[in-house]
Protein backbone atom coordinates (compact mmCIF):
# COMPACT_ATOMS: atom_id res chain seq x y z
CA UNK A 1 0.00 0.00 0.00
CA UNK A 2 1.60 3.12 -1.16
CA UNK A 3 1.21 6.27 0.70
CA UNK A 4 -0.47 9.18 -0.64
CA UNK A 5 1.79 10.63 -3.66
CA UNK A 6 3.08 13.86 -3.43
CA UNK A 7 5.97 14.86 -5.34
CA UNK A 8 9.49 14.38 -4.12
CA UNK A 9 11.50 17.22 -2.87
CA UNK A 10 15.05 18.51 -2.88
CA UNK A 11 17.34 15.90 -1.32
CA UNK A 12 20.79 17.50 -0.96
CA UNK A 13 21.84 17.07 2.32
CA UNK A 14 20.29 19.90 4.37
CA UNK A 15 21.50 21.66 7.74
CA UNK A 16 20.13 18.85 9.91
CA UNK A 17 21.66 16.28 7.75
CA UNK A 18 24.88 17.73 7.81
CA UNK A 19 24.56 18.38 11.30
CA UNK A 20 24.20 14.93 12.24
CA UNK A 21 26.83 13.92 9.76
CA UNK A 22 29.14 16.17 11.53
CA UNK A 23 27.95 14.63 14.70
CA UNK A 24 28.54 11.12 13.24
CA UNK A 25 32.02 11.53 12.32
CA UNK A 26 33.00 11.98 15.60
CA UNK A 27 32.14 8.37 17.03
CA UNK A 28 31.63 6.21 14.08
CA UNK A 29 34.12 5.45 11.44
CA UNK A 30 33.52 7.61 8.07
CA UNK A 31 29.99 8.45 10.23
CA UNK A 32 28.48 5.42 8.73
CA UNK A 33 27.46 2.10 9.92
CA UNK A 34 28.51 0.45 6.51
CA UNK A 35 30.93 1.96 3.63
CA UNK A 36 28.78 2.86 0.69
CA UNK A 37 26.72 4.69 2.95
CA UNK A 38 29.28 7.54 3.22
CA UNK A 39 28.61 9.04 -0.41
CA UNK A 40 32.41 9.04 -1.11
CA UNK A 41 32.12 7.85 -4.82
CA UNK A 42 29.28 9.84 -5.70
CA UNK A 43 29.77 13.67 -3.41
CA UNK A 44 28.79 15.60 -1.28
CA UNK A 45 27.26 14.74 2.21
CA UNK A 46 24.72 11.59 2.88
CA UNK A 47 21.14 12.91 3.64
CA UNK A 48 19.86 11.18 6.49
CA UNK A 49 16.90 9.63 6.95
CA UNK A 50 13.61 9.68 9.57
CA UNK A 51 11.87 7.50 7.99
CA UNK A 52 10.24 5.48 5.03
CA UNK A 53 6.95 4.46 3.24
CA UNK A 54 6.40 2.58 0.18
CA UNK A 55 8.40 4.06 -2.21
CA UNK A 56 9.44 7.14 -0.33
CA UNK A 57 12.00 7.92 2.54
CA UNK A 58 12.09 10.99 3.78
CA UNK A 59 15.18 12.64 5.25
CA UNK A 60 15.84 14.95 8.46
CA UNK A 61 15.34 17.87 6.67
CA UNK A 62 11.93 17.03 5.10
CA UNK A 63 12.86 16.27 1.94
CA UNK A 64 10.54 13.48 -0.08
CA UNK A 65 12.57 11.01 -1.92
CA UNK A 66 11.70 8.23 -4.15
CA UNK A 67 13.69 4.99 -3.11
CA UNK A 68 15.76 3.15 -5.56
CA UNK A 69 18.23 1.75 -2.51
CA UNK A 70 15.15 -0.41 -1.19
CA UNK A 71 17.71 -0.64 2.18
CA UNK A 72 20.11 -2.66 -0.42
CA UNK A 73 17.53 -5.18 -1.52
CA UNK A 74 14.76 -6.00 1.42
CA UNK A 75 12.15 -3.52 0.70
CA UNK A 76 10.00 -4.97 -2.18
CA UNK A 77 6.71 -4.67 -0.65
CA UNK A 78 7.73 -1.15 0.06
CA UNK A 79 9.01 0.81 2.88
CA UNK A 80 6.67 0.09 6.39
CA UNK A 81 4.39 -2.60 4.89
CA UNK A 82 1.60 -2.77 7.89
CA UNK A 83 1.13 -6.17 8.16
CA UNK A 84 5.24 -6.75 8.57
CA UNK A 85 5.03 -3.66 10.79
CA UNK A 86 2.19 -4.96 12.78
CA UNK A 87 3.75 -8.78 12.97
CA UNK A 88 7.49 -7.08 14.29
CA UNK A 89 5.15 -4.91 16.85
CA UNK A 90 2.98 -8.15 17.50
CA UNK A 91 6.31 -10.22 18.31
CA UNK A 92 8.07 -7.80 19.93
CA UNK A 93 5.20 -7.53 22.84
CA UNK A 94 5.45 -11.43 23.52
CA UNK A 95 9.79 -10.43 23.76
CA UNK A 96 12.34 -9.85 21.63
CA UNK A 97 14.67 -12.92 21.97
CA UNK A 98 14.92 -15.89 23.69
CA UNK A 99 18.15 -18.30 22.65
CA UNK A 100 15.57 -20.93 22.33
CA UNK A 101 13.77 -22.58 19.95
CA UNK A 102 10.47 -20.98 18.61
CA UNK A 103 7.36 -22.00 16.11
CA UNK A 104 8.16 -19.08 14.23
CA UNK A 105 11.58 -20.67 13.52
CA UNK A 106 9.63 -23.97 11.91
CA UNK A 107 7.77 -21.99 9.53
CA UNK A 108 10.17 -19.94 8.14
CA UNK A 109 12.58 -22.72 7.58
CA UNK A 110 9.72 -24.72 6.00
CA UNK A 111 8.28 -21.78 4.12
CA UNK A 112 12.25 -21.01 2.66
CA UNK A 113 12.23 -24.91 1.95
CA UNK A 114 8.91 -24.97 0.08
CA UNK A 115 10.17 -21.56 -1.76
CA UNK A 116 13.60 -22.46 -3.37
CA UNK A 117 14.16 -25.00 -4.99
CA UNK A 118 17.91 -25.82 -3.90
CA UNK A 119 16.40 -26.73 -0.36
CA UNK A 120 13.47 -28.49 -1.39
CA UNK A 121 13.70 -31.57 0.27
CA UNK A 122 16.99 -29.98 2.14
CA UNK A 123 17.45 -28.09 4.89
CA UNK A 124 18.47 -24.54 6.33
CA UNK A 125 20.03 -22.59 9.09
CA UNK A 126 18.88 -19.04 9.65
CA UNK A 127 22.05 -16.30 10.64
CA UNK A 128 21.92 -12.47 11.03
CA UNK A 129 23.72 -11.16 8.25
CA UNK A 130 24.34 -12.19 4.05
CA UNK A 131 27.80 -12.61 5.40
CA UNK A 132 27.10 -14.75 7.95
CA UNK A 133 25.71 -16.85 5.07
CA UNK A 134 28.40 -17.04 2.96
CA UNK A 135 31.02 -18.04 5.31
CA UNK A 136 28.97 -20.49 6.90
CA UNK A 137 28.00 -22.34 3.75
CA UNK A 138 31.60 -21.83 2.75
CA UNK A 139 32.93 -23.50 5.83
CA UNK A 140 29.88 -25.93 5.40
CA UNK A 141 31.17 -27.03 1.70
CA UNK A 142 34.94 -27.58 2.96
CA UNK A 143 33.94 -29.48 5.82
CA UNK A 144 31.53 -32.03 3.97
CA UNK A 145 34.18 -32.65 0.75
CA UNK A 146 37.42 -32.37 3.18
CA UNK A 147 38.69 -29.82 0.49
CA UNK A 148 40.01 -26.24 1.37
CA UNK A 149 40.42 -24.29 -2.23
CA UNK A 150 37.04 -21.95 -3.44
CA UNK A 151 36.59 -20.23 -6.30
CA UNK A 152 34.62 -17.11 -6.43
CA UNK A 153 34.02 -14.29 -9.58
CA UNK A 154 35.94 -11.14 -9.76
CA UNK A 155 33.24 -8.36 -9.12
CA UNK A 156 30.95 -10.45 -7.39
CA UNK A 157 30.64 -9.38 -3.25
CA UNK A 158 29.59 -12.17 -1.05
CA UNK A 159 30.03 -10.28 2.50
CA UNK A 160 33.17 -8.81 4.54
CA UNK A 161 34.27 -12.49 5.46
CA UNK A 162 38.01 -12.53 5.22
CA UNK A 163 38.77 -15.48 2.41
CA UNK A 164 35.77 -13.33 0.39
CA UNK A 165 37.04 -10.29 0.71
CA UNK A 166 39.81 -10.59 -2.14
CA UNK A 167 40.62 -8.02 -4.95
CA UNK A 168 38.93 -8.56 -8.18
CA UNK A 169 41.08 -10.21 -10.17
CA UNK A 170 40.90 -10.37 -13.97
CA UNK A 171 41.68 -12.79 -16.19
CA UNK A 172 42.49 -16.60 -15.92
CA UNK A 173 42.17 -17.75 -12.38
CA UNK A 174 44.81 -16.34 -9.94
CA UNK A 175 45.34 -16.92 -6.16
CA UNK A 176 43.20 -14.40 -4.13
CA UNK A 177 45.03 -11.34 -2.65
CA UNK A 178 43.99 -9.43 -0.02
CA UNK A 179 40.92 -7.22 -0.92
CA UNK A 180 41.63 -5.22 2.12
CA UNK A 181 44.12 -4.70 5.03
CA UNK A 182 44.01 -7.12 7.61
CA UNK A 183 43.23 -9.52 5.81
CA UNK A 184 46.39 -12.39 6.03
CA UNK A 185 47.54 -13.50 2.98
CA UNK A 186 46.95 -17.12 4.45
CA UNK A 187 43.56 -16.82 4.64
CA UNK A 188 43.18 -15.72 1.12
CA UNK A 189 45.98 -18.12 -0.59
CA UNK A 190 42.91 -20.92 -1.04
CA UNK A 191 40.77 -18.57 -2.57
CA UNK A 192 40.49 -18.77 -6.34
CA UNK A 193 39.63 -15.83 -8.46
CA UNK A 194 37.66 -15.97 -12.31
CA UNK A 195 36.46 -13.59 -14.92
CA UNK A 196 32.35 -13.42 -14.14
CA UNK A 197 30.61 -14.60 -17.22
CA UNK A 198 33.46 -16.30 -18.77
CA UNK A 199 32.74 -20.14 -18.54
CA UNK A 200 36.38 -21.08 -20.17
CA UNK A 201 38.33 -19.66 -17.44
CA UNK A 202 36.22 -21.49 -14.97
CA UNK A 203 36.58 -24.84 -17.24
CA UNK A 204 40.08 -24.50 -17.07
CA UNK A 205 40.20 -24.48 -13.52
CA UNK A 206 38.01 -26.60 -12.63
CA UNK A 207 40.17 -29.09 -14.97
CA UNK A 208 42.82 -28.05 -13.38
CA UNK A 209 42.68 -27.54 -9.71
CA UNK A 210 39.10 -29.26 -9.02
CA UNK A 211 39.93 -32.12 -7.00
CA UNK A 212 41.17 -29.14 -4.68
CA UNK A 213 38.04 -27.28 -4.65
CA UNK A 214 35.39 -27.15 -2.61
CA UNK A 215 33.01 -24.74 -3.72
CA UNK A 216 31.96 -22.42 -5.93
CA UNK A 217 30.67 -19.36 -5.29
CA UNK A 218 28.58 -16.96 -7.19
CA UNK A 219 26.02 -14.43 -7.70
CA UNK A 220 23.93 -15.77 -10.30
CA UNK A 221 22.95 -12.44 -11.24
CA UNK A 222 25.42 -10.20 -10.02
CA UNK A 223 24.61 -7.10 -8.27
CA UNK A 224 27.61 -6.03 -6.54
CA UNK A 225 29.27 -4.55 -10.18
CA UNK A 226 25.97 -3.00 -10.98
CA UNK A 227 23.29 -5.39 -12.54
CA UNK A 228 25.14 -7.95 -14.99
CA UNK A 229 22.97 -10.73 -15.76
CA UNK A 230 24.78 -14.21 -16.43
CA UNK A 231 25.45 -15.16 -20.41
CA UNK A 232 23.07 -17.47 -21.60
CA UNK A 233 24.33 -21.07 -20.75
CA UNK A 234 26.65 -19.89 -18.36
CA UNK A 235 24.72 -21.08 -15.37
CA UNK A 236 23.65 -24.53 -17.03
CA UNK A 237 27.31 -25.24 -18.11
CA UNK A 238 28.80 -24.02 -14.44
CA UNK A 239 26.46 -26.43 -12.54
CA UNK A 240 27.49 -29.78 -15.20
CA UNK A 241 31.11 -29.17 -14.52
CA UNK A 242 30.76 -28.52 -10.70
CA UNK A 243 28.65 -31.45 -10.49
CA UNK A 244 30.93 -33.52 -12.49
CA UNK A 245 34.26 -32.56 -10.22
CA UNK A 246 32.29 -32.78 -7.11
CA UNK A 247 32.43 -29.33 -6.57
CA UNK A 248 29.62 -27.65 -4.10
CA UNK A 249 27.95 -24.95 -6.76
CA UNK A 250 27.05 -22.07 -3.75
CA UNK A 251 24.48 -19.59 -5.72
CA UNK A 252 24.89 -16.69 -3.01
CA UNK A 253 21.23 -15.24 -3.67
CA UNK A 254 21.06 -12.71 -0.53
CA UNK A 255 20.49 -10.30 -2.95
CA UNK A 256 18.54 -12.14 -5.87
CA UNK A 257 16.61 -14.60 -3.27
CA UNK A 258 12.70 -14.30 -3.13
CA UNK A 259 13.18 -10.90 -5.84
CA UNK A 260 13.96 -12.77 -9.16
CA UNK A 261 10.96 -14.65 -8.98
CA UNK A 262 9.71 -16.78 -5.78
CA UNK A 263 12.23 -18.97 -6.09
CA UNK A 264 14.75 -16.49 -6.79
CA UNK A 265 17.53 -16.99 -9.80
CA UNK A 266 17.61 -20.36 -9.75
CA UNK A 267 14.15 -20.47 -10.82
CA UNK A 268 14.08 -18.03 -12.88
CA UNK A 269 16.95 -19.79 -14.58
CA UNK A 270 16.07 -23.43 -13.77
CA UNK A 271 19.84 -24.06 -12.50
CA UNK A 272 19.48 -25.27 -8.94
CA UNK A 273 22.91 -25.12 -6.98
CA UNK A 274 23.67 -27.53 -4.49
CA UNK A 275 23.59 -24.61 -1.89
CA UNK A 276 21.94 -21.16 -1.11
CA UNK A 277 22.69 -17.89 0.43
CA UNK A 278 20.28 -15.79 1.19
CA UNK A 279 19.81 -12.51 2.95
CA UNK A 280 17.77 -9.33 2.72
CA UNK A 281 14.10 -10.22 1.27
CA UNK A 282 14.15 -13.32 3.96
CA UNK A 283 14.50 -10.88 6.74
CA UNK A 284 12.13 -8.62 5.42
CA UNK A 285 14.00 -5.79 6.30
CA UNK A 286 15.21 -7.00 9.95
CA UNK A 287 18.34 -9.00 10.33
CA UNK A 288 18.22 -12.29 8.81
CA UNK A 289 20.69 -14.41 6.46
CA UNK A 290 20.47 -18.16 6.02
CA UNK A 291 21.82 -20.99 4.00
CA UNK A 292 21.07 -23.90 3.38
CA UNK A 293 20.52 -26.95 0.56
CA UNK A 294 21.15 -30.89 0.22
CA UNK A 295 20.29 -32.68 3.16
CA UNK A 296 23.35 -34.88 2.65
CA UNK A 297 25.97 -31.37 3.25
CA UNK A 298 23.21 -29.95 5.37
CA UNK A 299 23.94 -33.16 7.73
CA UNK A 300 27.02 -31.89 8.54
CA UNK A 301 25.80 -28.89 10.71
CA UNK A 302 26.84 -28.84 14.34
CA UNK A 303 24.75 -29.85 16.31
CA UNK A 304 23.56 -32.46 13.69
CA UNK A 305 28.02 -33.17 12.24
CA UNK A 306 31.14 -31.36 12.72
CA UNK A 307 30.83 -28.22 10.90
CA UNK A 308 30.05 -25.49 13.58
CA UNK A 309 28.18 -22.72 13.51
CA UNK A 310 26.28 -20.39 16.00
CA UNK A 311 24.38 -17.00 16.43
CA UNK A 312 22.96 -15.44 19.80
CA UNK A 313 20.54 -13.82 17.87
CA UNK A 314 20.10 -16.26 14.88
CA UNK A 315 15.96 -17.15 14.63
CA UNK A 316 15.35 -14.23 16.87
CA UNK A 317 11.21 -14.03 17.06
CA UNK A 318 11.42 -10.67 16.03
CA UNK A 319 13.52 -11.16 12.95
CA UNK A 320 11.59 -14.56 11.72
CA UNK A 321 7.84 -12.14 12.37
CA UNK A 322 9.36 -9.63 9.70
CA UNK A 323 10.90 -12.21 7.62
CA UNK A 324 7.77 -15.18 7.49
CA UNK A 325 5.28 -11.95 7.31
CA UNK A 326 7.25 -11.03 4.08
CA UNK A 327 7.53 -14.10 2.36
CA UNK A 328 3.86 -15.16 3.01
CA UNK A 329 2.57 -11.97 1.50
CA UNK A 330 5.13 -12.42 -1.79
CA UNK A 331 3.43 -15.89 -1.90
CA UNK A 332 -0.13 -14.41 -1.14
CA UNK A 333 0.12 -12.18 -4.31
CA UNK A 334 3.11 -12.66 -6.00
CA UNK A 335 4.40 -9.95 -7.83
CA UNK A 336 6.78 -10.72 -9.93
CA UNK A 337 4.68 -10.00 -12.83
CA UNK A 338 4.07 -6.69 -12.35
CA UNK A 339 7.48 -5.60 -10.75
CA UNK A 340 8.93 -6.79 -14.22
CA UNK A 341 6.73 -4.43 -16.72
CA UNK A 342 7.14 -1.72 -14.29
CA UNK A 343 10.86 -2.25 -14.29
CA UNK A 344 11.10 -2.62 -17.71
CA UNK A 345 9.45 0.72 -18.25
CA UNK A 346 11.47 2.81 -16.11
CA UNK A 347 14.97 1.20 -17.69
CA UNK A 348 13.59 1.51 -21.49
CA UNK A 349 12.79 5.23 -20.37
CA UNK A 350 16.01 6.12 -19.04
CA UNK A 351 17.47 4.52 -22.17
CA UNK A 352 15.45 6.87 -24.30
CA UNK A 353 16.03 9.93 -22.23
CA UNK A 354 19.64 9.23 -22.22
CA UNK A 355 19.65 8.67 -26.02
CA UNK A 356 17.99 11.91 -26.30
CA UNK A 357 20.24 13.96 -24.28
CA UNK A 358 23.23 12.08 -26.28
CA UNK A 359 24.33 10.82 -22.99
CA UNK A 360 26.59 7.49 -22.86
CA UNK A 361 24.72 4.90 -21.34
CA UNK A 362 23.80 0.92 -21.06
CA UNK A 363 21.19 -0.11 -19.29
CA UNK A 364 20.99 -3.61 -17.73
CA UNK A 365 17.87 -5.19 -16.05
CA UNK A 366 16.86 -8.44 -15.02
CA UNK A 367 13.46 -8.71 -13.01
CA UNK A 368 13.26 -5.82 -10.09
CA UNK A 369 16.94 -5.16 -10.18
CA UNK A 370 18.63 -2.70 -12.71
CA UNK A 371 21.36 -0.38 -13.32
CA UNK A 372 22.12 2.26 -16.02
CA UNK A 373 25.69 1.94 -16.99
CA UNK A 374 27.40 5.31 -18.27
CA UNK A 375 29.16 3.81 -21.39
CA UNK A 376 28.18 2.60 -24.58
CA UNK A 377 29.27 -0.58 -24.67
CA UNK A 378 27.63 -3.94 -23.41
CA UNK A 379 28.29 -5.28 -20.01
CA UNK A 380 29.20 -8.84 -19.50
CA UNK A 381 31.84 -8.76 -16.63
CA UNK A 382 33.33 -6.62 -14.10
CA UNK A 383 36.17 -5.06 -16.74
CA UNK A 384 33.39 -3.92 -18.87
CA UNK A 385 31.69 -2.36 -15.86
CA UNK A 386 34.72 -0.69 -14.66
CA UNK A 387 35.09 0.92 -18.17
CA UNK A 388 32.18 3.28 -17.25
CA UNK A 389 32.45 7.35 -16.71
CA UNK A 390 32.44 6.87 -12.80
CA UNK A 391 32.80 11.26 -12.93
CA UNK A 392 29.32 10.84 -15.05
CA UNK A 393 27.57 8.52 -12.68
CA UNK A 394 28.33 10.86 -9.70
CA UNK A 395 27.13 14.11 -11.90
CA UNK A 396 23.86 11.99 -12.32
CA UNK A 397 23.22 10.99 -9.68
CA UNK A 398 23.69 13.81 -7.41
CA UNK A 399 21.70 15.96 -10.20
CA UNK A 400 18.62 13.15 -9.48
CA UNK A 401 19.17 13.70 -5.76
CA UNK A 402 18.52 17.33 -6.31
CA UNK A 403 15.44 16.12 -8.13
CA UNK A 404 14.34 13.83 -5.05
CA UNK A 405 15.21 10.80 -6.39
CA UNK A 406 17.07 8.39 -3.92
CA UNK A 407 19.73 5.96 -6.20
CA UNK A 408 22.10 3.79 -4.90
CA UNK A 409 25.24 6.21 -4.44
CA UNK A 410 27.29 4.37 -6.73
CA UNK A 411 27.76 3.10 -10.22
CA UNK A 412 28.62 -0.53 -9.13
CA UNK A 413 25.30 -1.54 -7.45
CA UNK A 414 21.94 -2.03 -8.13
CA UNK A 415 18.79 -0.48 -8.15
CA UNK A 416 15.50 -2.19 -6.83
CA UNK A 417 12.09 -1.47 -7.68
CA UNK A 418 9.24 -2.40 -4.78
CA UNK A 419 5.70 -2.77 -5.46
CA UNK A 420 4.62 0.58 -4.11
CA UNK A 421 6.78 2.10 -7.14
CA UNK A 422 3.39 2.30 -9.10
CA UNK A 423 3.34 4.00 -12.47
CA UNK A 424 3.19 7.26 -11.32
CA UNK A 425 6.00 6.86 -8.85
CA UNK A 426 7.69 5.69 -12.48
CA UNK A 427 6.71 8.68 -14.44
CA UNK A 428 8.08 11.22 -11.65
CA UNK A 429 10.93 9.70 -11.45
CA UNK A 430 11.39 9.73 -15.62
CA UNK A 431 10.45 13.56 -15.06
CA UNK A 432 13.68 14.09 -12.57
CA UNK A 433 15.61 11.98 -15.14
CA UNK A 434 15.06 13.80 -18.07
CA UNK A 435 16.28 17.29 -15.97
CA UNK A 436 19.06 15.38 -14.90
CA UNK A 437 20.17 14.08 -18.24
CA UNK A 438 19.73 17.75 -19.32
CA UNK A 439 22.02 18.84 -16.52
CA UNK A 440 24.43 16.28 -17.31
CA UNK A 441 24.77 16.77 -21.10
CA UNK A 442 25.06 20.18 -20.80
CA UNK A 443 27.85 20.21 -18.37
CA UNK A 444 29.83 18.32 -20.50
P1 LIG B 1 25.18 -8.50 4.46
O1 LIG B 1 26.25 -9.09 5.34
O2 LIG B 1 25.47 -7.05 4.11
O3 LIG B 1 23.77 -8.72 5.03
O4 LIG B 1 25.17 -9.31 3.08
C1 LIG B 1 26.37 -9.40 2.35
C2 LIG B 1 26.02 -9.73 0.90
C3 LIG B 1 26.20 -11.02 0.46
N1 LIG B 1 25.89 -11.37 -0.81
C4 LIG B 1 25.39 -10.46 -1.68
C5 LIG B 1 25.06 -10.89 -3.08
C6 LIG B 1 25.19 -9.12 -1.28
O5 LIG B 1 24.69 -8.22 -2.16
C7 LIG B 1 25.51 -8.74 0.03
C8 LIG B 1 25.35 -7.31 0.52
N2 LIG B 1 24.97 -6.34 -0.47
C9 LIG B 1 25.43 -5.00 -0.24
C10 LIG B 1 24.88 -4.13 -1.38
N3 LIG B 1 25.50 -4.40 -2.62
C11 LIG B 1 25.02 -4.48 1.09
C12 LIG B 1 25.13 -2.99 1.25
C13 LIG B 1 26.20 -2.62 2.22
O6 LIG B 1 27.28 -3.28 2.22
O7 LIG B 1 25.97 -1.63 2.96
Amino acid sequence: MSPVHSAPTDGRAGARSRELFAAAQRTIPGGVNSPVRAYKSVGGDPPFVRRANGPYVWTEDDAQLIDYVGTWGPAILGHAHPEVVEAVARAARDGLSFGAPTRGEVEIAERICEMVPSMRGGMVRLCNSGTEATMSALRVARGFTGREKIVKTDGAYHGHADMLLVAAGSGAATLGIPGSAGVPKNVVVDTLLVPWNDIDAMAELIARQGHEIAAVIIEPVVGNMGCVPPRPGYLERLRELTAAAGIVLVFDEVMTGFRLSRGGAQERYGVTPDMTTLGKIVGGGMPVGAYGGRRDIMQCVAPLGPVYQAGTLSGNPVAVAAGLTTLALLDRDPPYAELERRTAKLCDGLGALAARHGLPWSGTRVGSMLTGFFQTGEVWNYDDAKRSDTAMFGAYFREMLARGVYLAPSQFEAGFLSIAHDDEVIEQTLAAADGAMAAVAAAR
